[in-house]
């Protein structure tokens, strides 16, 4: 990225509840936990009772703005949902809550439930990272929670956090919301999220930019990628 190029103030104008304004020099894509776990049968998400084909079909818009915004030369950040091999870093809260069908770090089709270097864990094929790119394994819902997130936001000067990823109301809105605590200006690619639960995506893109955008933004990918265009 040439540092003019980072450096000029893009405008999604469309952006709601209002215009949104961003350097790319200044700004992180952050794609949140798009891994097996979640988006395939007999993983984590299905364990739970959920249909993933919601989820499969956001793939090729998360693509999209990932190739836009890698071709503009912006920097990236992958999360995933994954806890030590030992479980040191689950809280039993989390792990005995409810009555799944299998628990995190029980065996599945994919390996053991949410724990890193497991097959599960990997981000889908589609999505995969490249070298210099950012990937978080993160305990909890949120991805600034026992993370180098913030520290390695604050090496690289980025102000401003542009987010896609699963889920919309569980670990999307959760780390929006620790973003917007810690400063940064947020805004969620509406059709680059999707829930197990059409009702719950609805409700958080609208409870995200209500109030004056009280937690952040949100914009349509076509009009994001028309912004990153050379
Ligand atoms: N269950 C559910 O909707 N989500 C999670 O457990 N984790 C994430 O959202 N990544």
């Amino acid at each position: 990225m040439g540092a003019q190029a980072g450096a000029a103030s893009r405008v999604l104008a469309r952006a709601v509840p209002f215009p949104y304004a961003f350097e790319l020099a200044r700004t992180a894509l952050v794609i949140i936990d798009m891994q097996r776990d979640f988006i395939e049968p007999g993983g984590f998400g299905a364990s739970l009772g959920n249909d993933v084909t919601r989820l499969q079909a956001i793939v090729p818009t998360v693509a999209a703005v990932l190739e836009a915004w890698r071709g503009a030369g912006g920097f990236v950040v992958h999360t995933r949902e994954a806890h030590r091999p030992d479980l040191s870093d689950c809280p039993p809260a989390k792990r005995l809550r409810g009555n799944p069908a299998l628990r995190i770090g029980d065996v599945g089709t994919m390996g053991r439930l949410l724990i890193a270097g497991e097959p599960g864990t990997e981000i889908v094929a589609a999505l995969a990272p490249r070298p210099g790119e950012l990937v978080i394994d993160k305990p909890g819902k949120g991805a600034f929670h026992a993370t180098p997130l913030q520290a390695e936001l604050e090496r690289r000067g980025i102000a401003r956090l542009v987010f896609m990823g699963v889920t919309t109301e569980v670990c999307v809105q959760t780390t929006m919301r620790e973003a917007n605590d810690r400063g940064y200006d947020g805004l969620l690619v509406e059709d680059g999220t999707e829930s197990y639960f059409p009702a719950f995506k609805a409700a958080t893109l609208a409870m995200i930019s209500a109030q004056g955008a009280i937690v952040g933004w949100t914009a349509r990918s076509d009009e994001l990628i028309a912004k990153l265009a050379r």
